[in-house]
């Protein structure tokens, strides 16, 4: 018997029995497909990330169809990196496709928006690389497996800074960005917190692509170190002409360096780059071996740390059905805050009932344009 999803007048979706399975964990079979839906920037300024997105998730839910007792539907929209379209994307799965878990979208700047439907609609949603401080308080049903911006730096400064033992620091951010914004007020107390002078301060608006009248500042500060919280629209350009005015000192970034797209279009530029990431192609657990090596094998390309947190999300959802057997909404995100040291390709992670992940941070500097392991 097959009962359709309803909605309450509260717009909540009411409990499907069908969605309720027999046996638990690897036992585990559920009768009805599980929706899963996924916005994410397939198309312009992220879609360096949201590629690798894309193919981390199919992978993982290719991986978890072959496994017996649940079948996944993944339901995937392209919000093109742009605000409107993310919220109509999301409005979609949550009211055309009454999808059971969602999974995205690719910026904290949609996901302050969108993840305001989802905890309306009573969908649990797992936010993979929204970094921005704030994110799973917007409600019980937002979960991240998206390391924190503040607690990548938390690490990543004071890590750059005992290694490369710095004293003066030039900042500059794109003051426009809600990530962005919200990366650079950690920067700035992690830097006040370590005693170290901050000798210039530059600000710029999203869009822009020219910076040498900010870097002649910079330059002219004679910092150690260059601290930058930008999107890879502006980083790319903006760390060039730093080279090439022979600003050579380290620059210490946030999640938008964690991408290989980045370090190859900086080509020479991305040298000494530092960053604070939530995954290592270094790291040799059997788990990322393996995913390493399929992913390599599926998309013939590396994986990146955007692909790991994509296919860690679906790993997550699955984890949290399988553990009461139940892909109603309401039990995915109870078992969502109770998952505790999940072994996935990220590392073992904790969620929070209050949707936030605990998880170690690795620090990785650029040489010879690959990630090195700092830590
Ligand atoms: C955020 C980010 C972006 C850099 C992901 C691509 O971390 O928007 O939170």
């Amino acid at each position: 018997m097959t009962s359709a999803c309803v909605q309450s007048s509260s717009g909540k979706a009411e409990e499907d029995d069908t969605l309720i399975g027999t046996g638990t964990g690897a036992n585990c079979t559920i009768d009805e497909v599980v929706k899963i839906g996924a916005v994410l920037s397939l198309d312009g300024g992220a879609a360096f990330a949201g590629s690798y997105q894309q193919q981390g998730l199919e992978l993982a839910i290719d991986e978890l169809n072959q496994k017996s007792g649940i079948t996944y539907e993944l339901i995937l929209e392209d919000d093109k990196t742009d605000l409107q379209t993310s919220i109509s994307a999301t409005e979609k799965l949550l009211e055309r496709d009454e999808v059971h878990a969602m999974i995205g979208p690719t910026l904290s700047n949609m996901a302050f928006s969108t993840y305001e439907d989802a905890q309306d609609a009573g969908v649990p949603t797992v936010g993979i690389s929204t970094t921005a401080a704030g994110i799973p308080e917007i409600g019980e049903y937002i979960f991240r497996v998206s390391l924190p911006e503040e607690v990548a730096l938390a690490s990543s400064i004071p890590a750059a800074e005992a290694s490369l033992e710095f004293e003066t620091a030039a900042v500059m951010h794109d003051n426009e960005d809600e990530f962005t914004t919200s990366a650079f007020e950690s920067m700035h107390q992690e830097l006040q917190d370590l005693g170290t002078e901050i000798v210039a301060n530059e600000t710029f608006p999203t869009s822009e692509t020219e910076f040498r009248a900010q870097l002649t500042k910079i330059d002219e500060s004679g910092a150690d170190v260059l601290v930058l919280s930008a999107l890879p629209g502006a980083t790319i350009p903006l760390v060039k002409q730093a080279r090439e005015m022979g600003i050579d000192i380290p620059i210490v970034g946030g999640n938008a360096f964690n991408s290989p797209v980045m370090i190859g279009n900086l080509e020479d530029a991305s040298e000494n780059l530092v960053v604070g990431g939530a995954w290592s192609a270094e790291a040799d657990t059997e788990g990322n071996i393996a995913f390493t090596e399929s992913f390599q094998d599926a998309y013939d390309r590396p994986a990146d740390q955007f692909a790991a947190q994509a296919y860690t999300a679906a790993y997550t959802i699955d984890e949290a059905i399988r553990a009461s057997c139940n892909a109603n909404r309401d039990s995915i995100r109870t078992e969502l805050g109770r998952l505790s040291d999940f072994e996935t390709v990220l590392g073992p992670i904790t969620l929070s009932p209050d949707g936030e992940i605990t998880q170690d941070p690795y620090i990785q500097i650029v040489k010879d344009g690959e990630f090195t392991l700092l830590n």
